[in-house]
């Protein structure tokens, strides 16, 4: 049975967190160092809120629409996108936006803190590289493919598009991972038991997972250390924290199934062939 939605139906994408997400939203109201402006549905912004969670680094979550682009996000985020954090210290305010740089922030502040890195560490030079690697390959290769085949509306080429998806998700754990041992569907060294570049992939598998499955009929390949993986990934407490209820993805996600005019920056950028923003 085919669990595709061959119709658009117009839903709307959400503005407030749901399940899990709700509750962790609820925890983080207070007035914090650090604002972390997001959105529900945003995988780039739940790569960092996991980090936020991960690390036990404190913050307050400040929901915003930035489809919207009210001015508290544009005063800390140029072009209007989150995730981005304010920091409240400062008179006036910092800001630092981009979900990869905030990613490097928040693992450097906690180096001189929690010391809950996601990294490996400093004294292994060549891991770190290894790792980047892989994050390199995610953000170049893994997430415009997600989006290229969840936005492709051509039968034919979706083919084409759920084989890169495949191929991107095997490059990132096969370049290195598999031979290294670093992380991506292989226990990682020293027992950890999130990585970096787990993070930094997470958001999309989930919505693979549950998107791609409903609107194109979506499996991820199934392999024993790959399933392990997915679960350690998805079952992790600072990863499930961050998850609303799947409802919430599969309205949010409709506009873009459909490839609807405007979506957003990012589904532009890739109707284009351009590099996301
Ligand atoms: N490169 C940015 C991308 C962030 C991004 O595209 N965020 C989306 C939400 S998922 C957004 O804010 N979109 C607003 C828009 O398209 O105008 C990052 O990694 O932080």
């Amino acid at each position: 049975m085919s669990t595709t939605n061959d119709n658009d139906i117009g839903r709307p994408y959400h503005t407030q967190c749901t399940g899990p997400a709700l509750a962790t939203v609820s925890q983080h109201r207070d007035e914090a160092d650090i604002t972390l402006f997001g959105s529900c549905f945003c995988p780039f912004v739940q790569r960092v809120w996991v980090a936020f969670e991960y690390m036990g680094i404190s913050y307050k979550v400040h929901e915003v629409d930035p489809y919207k682009k009210p001015q508290d996000l544009l005063e800390v985020s140029p072009k209007g996108l989150v995730p981005a954090l304010r920091f409240n210290r400062y008179n006036p305010p910092r800001a630092l936006n981009e979900s990869t740089v905030i990613m490097e922030f928040l693992e450097d502040l906690a180096s001189t803190t929690t010391k809950r890195n996601l990294l490996p560490p400093l004294t292994n030079p060549y891991a770190r590289a290894l790792v980047r690697l892989q994050a390199d390959h995610i953000g170049r290769t893994l997430v415009p493919a997600f989006y290229r085949y969840l936005q492709g509306q051509d039968p034919e080429k979706q083919i084409v598009e759920e084989k890169e998806f495949h191929t991107a998700i095997d490059g990132a754990g096969e370049r290195v991972a598999l031979k290294k041992g670093l992380g991506l569907w292989i226990e990682s060294e020293g027992g950890q038991d999130l990585g970096w570049a787990d993070v930094m992939v997470a958001p999309w598998i989930f919505r693979a997972k549950i998107v791609l499955k409903h609107y194109r009929g979506f499996e991820l390949a199934k392999g024993e250390r790959f399933n392990a993986w997915v679960n350690r990934l998805l079952e992790h407490p600072a990863f499930k924290a961050t998850c609303s209820a799947e409802q919430l993805y599969l309205d949010s996600y409709e506009r873009y199934a459909f490839n609807r005019p405007h979506t957003s920056q990012v589904a532009d950028a890739i109707n284009q062939g351009k590099a996301l923003p």
